[in-house]
């Protein structure tokens, strides 16, 4: 039975690992005890007495939280407390978050652009392929002698960015990083992972040749003079139908300083991690490598040409209307950029190129700020850099955690890392909690101390369910995840579940999309199941990739 109004038990519906922090909250309690419930025995294996109420931030509520971490028996349970419906059924094991990860990664593959996805692969979201993208046109924006407009780009493969059909340089950019970082953080858990592609077979890491699909499409989209088209794209959005029948003409657009740092830094990355894999991918790593020293030279040449999508559209035509990424500064980028060719190439140069410490607050990662995936690789590499450069690097540490310690004081009422202010609620929210994992999971790495981590799991336990709107934010897992994501396949397929293993952009009480069924404009509750939220209930890559990177830690870091 559905929990009455203002009441229930909420937490993460996939489960728990054995010797993990275990809580759930609970709205409404009528008394001071919880009991868990082992589903086998039906026996209640565990009594406690719930934490001092703790008032929500942003509803007028309070919460309880239910701890029963030291419950560390593998089973099948359910919470119950008086008055209450009982909880979801949730499973305590090792390994409990092994086939959401691999879902996650797998989301990836339901992404492809440019190909058939088979009923072997695919499941019952088997699809035609769309968007072959093999004779794109120049848009007059990026029209050079060289690339007339009426020149036909071929640039295919890649993934949607999202609920749309397109593909953005500059969004591309983070979540390669993301998904590289992962593979480069724990390539043992990586190197054993099966995710059903076509590739499952070679002797590549699966999370690996996921990340090739985009690959080969970034490398497409520079220019012959090094600079990087922002967007491969549509002029308008298409309609709510599957790819193959989503034809309008496909434009790549003018050239941006953020796509092409962007692009060098993701290159330059993806040359290290692939030079462990040259045999099977002979030549991979060079032309990466080559083709990041290339941007990178042309970012410096053009060191402020910002994609402005109004004046893009003021001097040409076709009107382009899709997302615009329209990043304002580009000095993350070079950061992130130089970082990343300097640990490659252990060239100074790019080291002292530009200011790689300003003296600025860190921000959490997203589309439009990359300056901290710099600095996790700095920090991952820290021991194998050249030796000049060590002291100013040290220091890096010292501020890595400082940033961990200003987030760790999330939300009182929901014990979770997310949800310490408002502003952690914007458009893909879900990117933040996850994000916010990465960014303390970095920070333990570094330090060891259990703090972080159990920071980052709180923000597991968030995206699969322990959050104000009940949620799990993963489609396909958990009782109660997104059915109608604004996601054009889910949307047209035909099929009543969505595609799985993609991460709901979350509660957003900015409420662009203007639809209706918000349940309230109250900051982590403004979220809507309904396909036409998609500032509420999109999908998108980046936000994806940080799940990605935050499941796999839990499952190598809980596991030892
Ligand atoms: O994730 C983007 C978010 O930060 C912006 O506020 C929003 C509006 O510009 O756009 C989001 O990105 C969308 C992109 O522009 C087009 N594909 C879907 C993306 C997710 O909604």
């Amino acid at each position: 039975s559905e929990p009455a109004e203002g009441s229930g038990i909420y937490l993460n519906q996939i489960g728990f690992y054995v010797g993990a922090p275990k809580i759930a909250i609970i709205k409404g309690a009528a008394a001071e005890k919880f009991t868990v419930v082992d589903l086998n025995s039906n026996k209640a294996v565990f009594e406690g007495q719930l934490g001092e109420p703790n008032q929500s931030s942003f509803g007028n509520y309070t919460t309880r939280a239910a701890d029963f971490t030291i419950l560390d028996r593998p089973g099948s349970y359910v919470i119950q407390a008086t008055g209450l419906a009982d909880s979801y059924p949730f499973e305590i094991e090792p390994n409990v978050l092994n086939e959401v990860s691999k879902a996650s990664i797998k989301g990836f593959y339901y992404q492809r652009m440019s190909t058939d996805l088979p009923e072997i692969y695919a499941g019952k979201w088997t699809r035609a392929g769309g968007h072959p993208d093999t004779a794109v046109f120049v848009h007059p924006s990026a029209a050079t002698s060289e690339r007339p407009a009426d020149f036909k780009l071929s640039a295919p493969k890649g993934w949607y960015d999202a609920g749309d059909y397109n593909k953005y340089i500059v969004n591309s950019g983070i979540t390669m990083g993301t998904l590289l970082s992962a593979y480069e953080d724990f390539p043992a858990y990586y190197s054993k992972l099966d995710l059903n592609i076509p590739e499952s077979n070679n002797d590549i890491p699966n999370l690996l040749d996921e990340t090739l699909w985009n690959l080969r499409w970034m490398l497409r989209m520079q220019d012959t003079d090094g600079g990087v088209y922002h967007k491969l794209t549509t002029a308008k959005f298409e309609g709510m139908v599957m790819p193959e029948n989503a034809t309008n003409k496909r434009w790549v657009v003018q050239k941006s300083t953020t796509a092409t740092l962007d692009f060098a830094a993701v290159t330059a990355q993806a040359s290290r991690v692939f030079a462990n894999f040259e045999s099977q991918l002979p030549g991979l790593a060079d032309s990466c490598l080559a083709a990041s020293k290339k941007a990178w030279k042309w970012a410096q040449q053009n060191p402020e040409v910002l994609y402005n999508q109004d004046e893009v559209n003021k001097a040409h035509d076709p009107d382009i209307t899709t997302g615009a990424y329209g990043d304002k500064s580009v000095g993350d980028e070079f950061i992130w950029a130089a970082c990343e060719l300097y640990i490659s190439t252990g060239d100074e140069a790019y080291y002292s190129a530009i200011n790689l410490f300003p003296d600025e607050n860190l921000s959490l990662p997203s589309w439009g700020n990359v300056r901290l995936m710099g600095y996790y690789s700095l920090a991952r590499f820290i021991n194998k850099l050249p030796h000049t450069s060590f002291s100013e690097i040290t220091p890096l540490r010292a501020q890595l955690i400082n940033f961990a310690d200003g987030l760790i004081n999330g939300s009182a009422a929901w014990q979770t890392v997310m949800g310490g202010s408002e502003k952690d609620f914007v458009w893909g929210s879900s990117a933040v909690a996850a994000n916010q994992g990465v960014a303390l999971l970095q920070t333990y790495r570094l330090t060891n101390d259990k703090k972080y981590l159990e920071g980052a799991l709180s923000n597991m336990d968030y995206l699969l369910g322990r959050n104000a709107s009940g949620y799990s934010f993963v489609t396909g897992h958990g009782d109660k995840s997104p059915i109608h994501p604004h996601h054009r396949p889910s949307v047209a397929d035909g099929i009543d579940e969505p595609v799985p293993g993609l991460l709901s952009g979350g509660p957003n009480p900015g409420q662009q999309d203007g639809c209706e069924g918000y349940p309230s404009n109250i900051p982590d509750e403004s979220f809507v199941d309904n396909d036409c939220s998609y500032a509420s209930n999109e999908i998108a890559i980046n936000w994806n990739a940080p799940l990605v990177y935050l499941l796999g830690a839990m499952e190598v870091l809980y596991n030892n």
